[in-house]
């Protein structure tokens, strides 16, 4: 025996079911239509998958500007002027303070956090170069500036992590030179000197 409410089922019941199975179709239809209009934006990311990543730190709230300047074995470079180069990804140029502020859902968020990573896509053997620049001091002391270099896989192991200081505007150092095998692991380390921004503000004039 049915249940008393599913008997006698009324015209006004199998109405209900037509839109009810209409409303079904079009919540798939717009829902496939989404999935589509998201997947380039999806596929884009770079984060799905990354081999190295590189994290430059300045005390939080701070208001100087440091960049990251990044080198790969062929000379191609990542730097806030130039954020993308064959495998390599500079996620945001961190300016201090300056633009910190974000708008979510109308309010307005504060970021206090000072900080530029890079991402290495894929590895080529051969020496990256990892250089530091003071883009913009505001005080006479010399500014702290931690560098993380983290291989990814298969799991998360740090290959350098160390302090630097900048010195004021201008101020250019080497914080760490990796050399990676075809495997792309670390064959050796140095922090010889190189600099980088000459280089770099050529390769932007042109
Ligand atoms: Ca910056
Ligand atoms: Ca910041």
């Amino acid at each position: 025996m049915k249940h008393p409410s599913l008997e006698n089922k009324s015209e006004q019941d199998v109405f209900t079911d037509l839109l009810f199975n209409t409303l079904l179709g079009f919540a798939f239809m717009f829902s496939i239509a989404f999935v589509l209009m998201n997947r380039p934006e999806q596929t884009g990311k770079i984060e799905t998958k990354a081999e190295y990543l590189i994290t430059v730190r300045w005390e939080d709230n701070h208001p100087d500007d440091v960049d990251a300047i990044v080198e790969d074995p062929h000379g191609g470079l990542v730097w806030y002027h130039s954020r993308d180069s064959g495998l390599m990804h500079l996620d945001r140029d961190d300016r201090g303070i300056f633009a910190d502020q974000i708008e979510i859902a109308g309010k307005k968020v504060k970021n206090p956090i000072n900080q530029e990573t890079v991402t290495l896509r894929a590895t080529q053997p051969g020496e990256y170069v990892v250089n530091l620049l003071h883009y913009k001091s505001n005080y006479t002391a010399p500014l702290l500036v931690s560098v993380k270099v983290e291989k990814l896989n298969p799991e998360v192991s740090v290959i350098y992590y160390g302090n630097h200081m900048l010195t004021g505007s201008g101020d250019e150092l080497t914080a760490i030179r990796f050399t990676l095998n075809a495997g792309g692991e670390v064959e050796r380390t140095s922090q010889r000197p190189k600099n980088l921004l000459t280089q770099a503000v050529a390769e932007a004039k042109k």
